[in-house]
């Protein structure tokens, strides 16, 4: 409450929208959820919900599906939103015709005006050059949306660009004369100007065109001075490193036989205007290059200051794309689940369901919602109840809208609330991808950890029987999505371990649930709603010498019935779940075990490349893997295609014991084929 609050954006055109409905129904929250506003934490968030969210597009950008799916769910929820539209005709070069039904944004979106008997929004139409029109139109924009929480559309007609969409391209292209010259004389800064002239209240005015014109001056020099002092501090800094890097390539040149190339590229950046670091770091690199075979104190010098200010350069450019704060996950101290000495079995749903029961209690800012998670508790019942116990504000339906399921969430995470967005199958997860790899997972990254939305995401997936349920498109999701941690638990239990991690920690995840696991019996932990999973760190699940096998998710449930046979069969296999795909094996376990065995098995029921990929590439590359395996690294992952439908389309398009059973024991085959004879 005591600081302006504006959320950092993002470029793709309608990206900042799903975002701004969270925003919004964060003060609807704050207003209703009484027992929040009395806890003295949540004061410092808002002032009983009185904040209104403001967004701004232009009127081409209203043509992406972001926009209409966030104007739809603001009209349903009835949020504080105003919404403006910035009309100039234009999206670019496109004209507005080529944009929006009947060429006006207001006329479409008509159908959602608020009549007396329903809800909907207000709508209001005004023009840029308008200025005492547009004080009046925003001053009742803002009042409606604050006291009434009402979402209202500001179609602001008749806007200017004094150059055109921006100074790289000239607006004459696409402008006919005509708009050119309705521009100059409507031109919204130059009608702003004459306005004030013009004001005459019983005498009093304004400012005088003098005034004005000395206002003018005065901008503009301030201006180019703070364009010029921003300029100097920012070459200033740069300059400490181009003063350091000459004068070790400097003394690099006078200790080397080669001194008249390393001479060359000293000069070079003397001469260069204003060189960048990339120019700096260019001219270090190539003489380091150059005098690579000479054993000299000043190469060393060069060469630890390059290495250095690399490390200086991962802050300026590479940070915070994980929370870098006391509150992140590593900081999360884990939690083992106990169990009393015979433990109650119960179905993967009630696990969950009385893990969220003891984490709403605990968590009054936590909030969940999502496709038929409010009034029948989820498809899968592990929020059944929860909408009685804790209200539909906490636990509540949406429409079918994954994109700004995801963008509630953020908004609401940015505001001090906790929410955990449902998406109902893993599978439409890729309607939300856009918003999670643009925005989410950007969050911290684009504003040097300055803001944050530790969202958490829930969904559950990969193997069903069905070509639209079964999907597992792990690889897409770990690659569009860095910056946003990913958890595949094989179990409810590990499910419910990470969202209790994740709860006190401050940073976006996603959690997927394995979907064939709701019936199947797990033992009840008797700290339910209290253990805390660690991220990062792989389970060995069973120790082995001949073969490290790891997995995750439903797939990684299938290894485990393969192991025995394996077993069976002699083949002693390391059975290691890698639990989360994002951080990945911070400890290096998986390379501890290949130690042992020698061998690596990856097996998912991603498409080939995908997630099996990624993983091979952390193991052997970053891991330095390659060195400690006897047999070739082998993947086993489903075939490239959707997964066919029925038992049959399963066992056929994904890794089934069978295939699992297989390929390891290929592997052993080919170590010894005496004792392992060719299956085939
Ligand atoms: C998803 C996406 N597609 C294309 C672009 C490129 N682009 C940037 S601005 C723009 C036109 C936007 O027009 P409008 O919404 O009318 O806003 P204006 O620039 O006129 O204020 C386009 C096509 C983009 N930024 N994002």
């Amino acid at each position: 409450m005591s600081q302006k609050n504006s959320s950092s954006d993002i470029s793709p055109t309608a990206g900042q929208m799903p975002r701004l409905l969270g925003l919004a129904l964060a003060s609807k929250i704050y207003r209703h959820h009484t027992s929040l506003s009395d806890i003295e934490e949540f004061k410092k968030f808002s002032n009983g919900g009185n904040e209104v969210a403001f967004g701004t597009i232009g009127d081409a950008s209203t043509s992406e599906g972001p926009f209409w799916e966030t104007i739809n769910a603001a009209g349903v929820l009835q949020v504080p939103m105003v919404m403006s539209v910035w009309d100039d005709g234009f999206g670019i070069s496109v004209s507005r015709e080529n944009q929006t039904t009947k060429n006006s944004i207001s006329e479409a979106l008509a159908g959602m005006q608020r009549t007396s008997d329903k809800p909907g929004y207000e709508i209001l139409i005004t023009k840029g050059w308008d200025y005492p029109h547009l004080c009046e139109t925003y001053e009742k924009a803002v009042a409606i949306a604050r006291e009434e929480h009402v979402p209202v559309l500001v179609h602001v007609q008749e806007v200017t660009q004094p150059q055109g969409h921006s100074t790289s391209g000239s607006h004459e292209r696409y402008k006919t004369e005509e708009r050119l010259m309705w521009e100059t004389e409507f031109d919204c800064i130059l009608k702003f100007k004459n306005w004030i002239i013009d004001f005459d209240a019983d005498g009093s005015k304004i400012a005088t065109e003098e005034e004005l014109e000395m206002i003018q001056k005065e901008a503009k020099i301030t201006v180019r001075d703070t364009k010029s002092a921003a300029w100097k501090s920012y070459c200033d800094e740069i300059k400490i490193d181009l003063d350091k890097a000459i004068s070790l390539m400097k003394s690099v040149a006078f200790e080397s036989p080669n001194a008249i190339f390393v001479s060359k590229e000293v000069e070079a950046l003397e001469r260069a205007m204003e060189p960048l670091r990339k120019d700096i770091f260019n001219s270090a690199r190539k003489v380091l290059r150059i005098v690579r075979e000479e054993k000299t104190a000043s190469r060393k010098a060069l060469s630890s200051w390059i290495e250095q200010e690399i490390e200086v350069n991962k802050s300026r450019y590479s940070s915070h794309l994980y929370s870098e704060s006391q509150y992140n996950i590593p900081s999360i101290i884990p939690v083992e689940p106990t169990y009393d000495e015979d433990p109650v079995m119960e179905d993967g749903r009630i696990i969950l369901r009385e893990n969220y029961r003891k984490l709403f209690e605990r968590h009054p800012e936590a909030l969940i919602f999502g496709e038929d998670a409010g009034k029948i508790g989820g498809v899968n019942q592990t929020l059944e109840g929860l909408q009685e116990q804790f209200g539909a504000l906490r636990i509540s339906d949406t429409g079918i809208r994954e994109c700004t399921i995801i963008g509630q969430g953020i908004g609401m995470a940015m505001r001090g609330l906790r929410p955990i967005a449902e998406i109902q199958y893993l599978d439409y997860l890729l309607y939300a991808l856009q918003v999670m790899s643009d925005d989410l997972a950007t969050v911290q990254y684009r504003t040097k950890g300055g803001q944050k939305a530790p969202l958490i995401i829930s969904t559950r997936g990969h193997r069903l029987e069905g070509v639209w349920h079964s999907g597992s498109p792990m690889g897409m999701i770990v690659n569009a999505c860095r910056g946003i941690n990913i958890c595949v638990p094989r179990n409810m239990t590990k499910a419910a371990g990470f969202y209790n991690t994740l709860i006190e920690a401050d940073e976006p995840a996603l959690v997927i649930e394995p979907l064939n696991g709701y019936r199947y019996k797990e033992p009840l932990p008797n700290n339910i709603g209290e253990f805390k999973l660690p991220l990062g760190i792989p389970e060995i699940v069973k120790q082995g010498t001949d073969l490290t096998l790891i997995s995750y998710g439903s797939t990684f449930n299938l290894c485990e019935i393969a192991y025995k046979q394996l077993t069976e069969a002699g083949i002693s296999v390391e059975l290691i779940d890698v639990q989360t795909l994002i951080p990945f094996d911070v400890n290096h376990l998986i390379r501890e075990s290949i130690t042992k065995t020698n061998r690596l098995l990856i097996i998912d029921e991603d498409v080939s490349s995908g997630a099996t990929a990624y993983m091979l590439e952390k193991i052997v590359v970053e891991q330095e893997g390659f060195s400690l395996l006897d047999s070739a690294p082998q993947t086993l992952s489903a075939k490239d295609h959707r997964p066919a439908y029925g038992t049959d389309g399963d066992y056929f398009s994904k890794p089934s014991i069978d295939d699992i059973f297989d390929k390891a024991y290929s592997m052993m085959t080919e170590v010894d084929p005496v004792r392992f004879p060719s299956l085939y």
